[in-house]
């Protein structure tokens, strides 16, 4: 089944640009929030998306955001950009 608003989901970065990785969870709504901007802006397929449950203190997760928080973006050249709104 198709995730409703994540197109991609689970997918390789099929875009030819570098990926732009995205931590994110299915129950954020910061998350979602990011989800549509990305989508506005045609950036979906550049994305690696990372389900990640922020709560369980993931290390991988830690080491983008020490706030461990969803959404977080790590673009291709590894600048951090955290805060949807
Ligand atoms: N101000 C942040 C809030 C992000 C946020 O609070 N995300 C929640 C999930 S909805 C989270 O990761 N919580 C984990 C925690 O605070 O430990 C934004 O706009 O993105």
């Amino acid at each position: 089944m198709a995730a409703r608003g994540f197109p991609g989901r689970g997918l390789p970065n099929r875009g030819k640009e570098s990926p732009l990785k995205l931590y994110l969870n299915k129950t954020s709504p910061y998350a979602r929030l990011t989800m549509v901007v990305a989508r506005e802006k045609d950036l979906v397929e550049r994305l690696a998306l990372e389900w990640t449950d922020p709560w369980t203190d993931s290390a991988e997760l830690l080491r983008a955001n020490p706030f461990s928080r969803v959404p977080t973006l790590v673009t291709d050249d590894g600048l951090t950009i955290v805060d949807s709104a």
